[in-house]
């Protein structure tokens, strides 16, 4: 199907990534400028987030790019199974926490088991999807100029030969894109129905599971767990590490990490940490999981779905194969900071070449491959940044943990809430924007967050919070705190804060900046 002519809006492209889905259309969507002929500068394989944003970032240097994906959309997996259903399902995880707590109360009903459901989040997802499809394929046209081959197999040839909808296409430079999928645990069972990853959960579930064994302790098993919980489905984590101190997040404060675990315990979690997964139990689905728990005594734990949260690989072996690609122990393409591979004229970015496996990091590696094919020598360190994930709160950080900063300052002034010593729910503090109905009804789930400074320079070097809205907040502290000059308590103290807002960094600031020695508060 060639659309280069045609200019569909939305709803057309909605209706027409619909079609696809039914199976009413198959093949490839072509649009390619057939007045401009110049070689591309560059094919990017995979129309993801890092795909789109380089191709855009190109373009917009003037370069010419062809992005191909085997999907009918660009956008990849974040609006069709990961972070967007992500963020459905954490909404959806707060809103049920506050009927649960609520629940015969003020307006809130009686709450209903029955109406708690993750099958009608599943399929309200499902539903509403394919809008979002249908922007990025108009955004990409009509918008941004790109060119791109939808619903069709990208074969490689070689560094500069691709093939795709029946023709080939020929290169400067590639840009590998692909992702990467879930790492299968190697038990027994994994591959029962029942057993479901992020992925799979959006695709194929089909019944509203009540009990779930997550095998895992990664961020998603985080996320996912904290929704089944909230949804009513009994949920157990059974993990390695204790939660939030593996190797995947960096910067985890001790205070938050606790806050947050104590948060999931007192909602009904059962988690497990120092665990070795033996098998998944059934005949002809999940029944249950066989664990080696910590004590190193064997349980059978019931349940009617299994989801697993152990991480992920990169999708290279096919470039490994064609290209010869450099990958490392995990199967991550290795990559410099301009996204070079070991290959030349052979580009990779986003989750293939491994974590952070973030939004920010996969469209930036995108824009990072675009300057330096279009030129310019742009190096992307992806070392430090900001992080956040979901329990039923919003959870975020940026910069040192407390303890961290002990370790590299003499001088540390930390400022909390609710302060060191007092228990969570003796005080309804930090009541902040979002969590008010919980500060005055459930005092110990109002947050908690913390502000950590160098004494001696004054300076802000890591923020903590658990509760909602600081997110966006956190994106600009990180820029801040990282820049040349820093953020002072005193520039903070400067600030003019829109009342009653989500961190209270700045009002507490104020409270101690006046001072020449600066103390914690
Ligand atoms: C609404 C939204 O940004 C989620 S989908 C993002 C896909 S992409 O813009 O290609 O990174």
């Amino acid at each position: 199907m060639d659309i280069r002519e045609q200019h569909l809006s939305n709803l057309e492209w909605r209706t027409l990534i619909d079609e696809f889905e039914a199976g009413a259309h198959d093949g490839p969507i072509i649009n390619i400028d057939p007045d401009d002929d110049r070689e591309y500068d560059a094919i990017f394989i995979g129309g993801g987030a890092g795909g789109r944003f380089g191709s855009a970032f190109l373009r917009a240097r003037g370069g010419r790019q062809l992005t191909i994906d085997q999907w009918p959309f660009l956008g990849g997996s974040c609006p069709h199974l990961a972070c967007v259903p992500h963020h459905l399902f954490s909404e959806a995880a707060r809103e049920l926490d506050l009927a649960r707590l609520l629940a015969g109360r003020f307006w809130y009903p009686e709450f209903d088991e029955n109406k708690a459901s993750i099958l009608d989040m599943v399929e309200l997802f499902k539903s509403g999807r394919n809008s979002a499809h249908a922007f990025m394929n108009y955004q990409s046209k009509e918008q941004l100029g790109m060119e791109y081959i939808l619903n069709a197999t990208a074969t490689v040839i070689d560094a500069h030969t691709v093939e795709a909808a029946g023709r080939r296409f020929t290169t400067k430079n590639l840009v590998l894109g692909t992702g990467a999928t879930t790492r299968l645990p190697e038990v027994p069972g994994i591959d029962l129905p029942g057993v479901f990853d992020y992925a799979t959960l959006i695709e194929e579930l089909d019944y509203n599971p009540r009990s779930c064994v997550i095998i895992g302790g990664s961020k998603v098993a985080i996320e996912y767990g904290s929704f089944f919980q909230a949804a009513g489905c009994q949920t157990t984590i059974l993990a390695r590490s204790p939660l939030m101190t593996g190797k995947g997040l960096h910067h985890v404060d001790d205070d938050l990490r606790e806050y947050v675990v104590h948060g999931m315990r007192i909602r009904g979690m059962e988690i497990h940490d120092g665990t070795e997964t033996l098998e998944v139990l059934g005949d002809t689905r999940a029944t249950g999981v066989r664990v080696r728990l910590s004590d190193g005594t064997i349980r059978d734990i019931e349940c009617d779905m299994v989801f697993i949260g152990t991480g992920e690989r990169a999708n290279s072996d096919e470039f490994v194969k064609v290209l010869g690609v450099e990958v490392d122990d995990r199967d991550s393409i290795v990559v410099d900071g301009n996204m070079r591979t070991s290959v030349p004229g052979v580009y990779a970015i986003g989750d293939i070449i491994g974590p952070p496996m973030e939004m920010f990091k996969a469209r930036k590696c995108g824009m990072t491959a675009a300057r330096n094919i279009m030129g310019e020598d742009y190096s992307f360190d992806f070392s430090e940044y900001p992080d956040f994930l979901h329990s039923t709160y919003e959870v975020t950080w940026v910069g040192l943990s407390e303890r961290e900063a002990r370790e590299k300052y003499e001088d540390v002034i930390v400022i909390q809430m609710p302060p060191p010593g007092v228990p969570y729910g003796d005080i309804p503090l930090p009541c902040a924007e979002g969590t008010m109905l919980m500060a005055f009804t459930h005092p110990e789930r109002t947050g908690f967050q913390k502000a950590v400074f160098d004494g001696a320079t004054r300076k802000l070097v890591g923020a903590h919070h658990v509760g909602y809205g600081a997110k966006d907040g956190f994106q600009y502290l990180d820029y801040l705190i990282h820049s040349t000059d820093g953020l002072t308590i005193d520039q903070l103290a400067e600030m003019n804060e829109l009342f009653l807002n989500p961190s209270h960094f700045i009002q507490l600031s104020r409270l101690r900046a006046g001072s020449m020695e600066l103390s914690s508060l």
